[in-house]
């Protein structure tokens, strides 16, 4: 297990999450569903002894299905120390309502607070493409600082951090979805998250953090980071101005759509009659 590559990718974006100031404590999460392949190259070295435990959600697409996914409480400073105190694998019952640990969290423990809303965003992402893997959750501070000042509407969210940088179309084309403050941990925050998943690779928590998905680990990690980098130079232009002299125009976003083959929805290039940032 230890030697294996899943597990090399995965311990190193749990370690660039916290370098970069977004793991305090306890603070974030993540999932992956293991290809057939890893599976059928790992399992000797798991036990399907241990019991099956409630999800607290339903997730029927997913049944059967292996995962690898921190552990609840566990720090994600610690996962490059000892990965199997500090992290499972996981299988999914067959009717998608009952999972067990059977490998890792060696020391006791239970996977991620945040199960409901990992798996169902891993099954809607499944749906999308059966290639899209790793569900991500992070409490990066200039994104969760926005979720005070700019109105919490996914049109006003994306176009703001998409005007922060040319790449942001090109790498979330889809957008940023925006959940209001809820209750995190359970499923209702988890039915609004992969409400958002199905059309989109982020997810934004007002004031906690964000969630993003990806095909692999790198990919997954460079959207947070896109974002958040983003998101960091807005905080820096509002705390020079609430105005903008100079921006990225609609007809420049849509001119982007031909050389990198991307589509935007037009939701998001809205004409703005303000110049006052997350005005419309
Ligand atoms: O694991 O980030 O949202 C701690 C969290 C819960
Ligand atoms: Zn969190």
């Amino acid at each position: 297990m230890l030697n294996s590559k899943v597990v090399k990718g995965f311990t190193k974006l749990c370690s660039d999450g916290f370098y970069q100031g977004w793991h305090e404590r306890n603070g974030g999460n993540l999932s992956y569903r293991m290809t057939a392949e890893e599976v059928e190259a790992l399992k000797d070295q798991w036990c399907e002894d241990r019991p099956w435990a409630e999800i607290g959600t339903e997730v029927p697409e997913l049944a059967g299905e292996y995962f690898m996914v921190t552990g609840s409480g566990k720090y994600m400073r610690n996962i490059e120390l000892d990965f199997a105190d500090n992290v499972a694998v996981i299988r999914v019952n067959e009717s998608g309502t009952k999972y067990k640990i059977v490998w890792g969290l060696v020391n006791g423990g239970r996977p991620t607070s945040e199960l409901p809303t990992h798996l169902m965003n891993l099954e809607v992402i499944k749906r999308r493409d059966p290639e899209l893997r790793v569900v991500y959750h992070a409490h990066p501070a200039n994104t969760i600082a926005l979720t005070f000042v700019l109105p919490l509407k996914d049109d006003v969210f994306t176009r703001e951090i998409w005007e922060m940088a040319t790449e942001c179309p090109v790498v979330f084309p889809q957008g940023i979805g925006v959940v209001e403050w809820m209750v995190p941990g359970g499923r209702e925050i988890g039915v609004k998250t992969s409400e958002i998943m199905k059309t989109k690779n982020v997810a934004v928590w007002a004031h906690h953090g964000m969630f993003v998905c990806g095909h692999d680990f790198d990919e997954t990690f460079g959207l947070m980071h896109t974002v958040e980098k983003s998101a960091e130079i807005l905080v820096k232009v509002m705390s020079m101005s609430d105005r903008k002299r100079n921006t990225i125009q609609p007809d420049d976003f849509r001119a982007l759509q031909g050389p990198f083959g991307i589509r935007l929805d037009e939701e998001f290039l809205y004409e703005k009659h303000s110049d006052r940032i997350g005005e419309k």
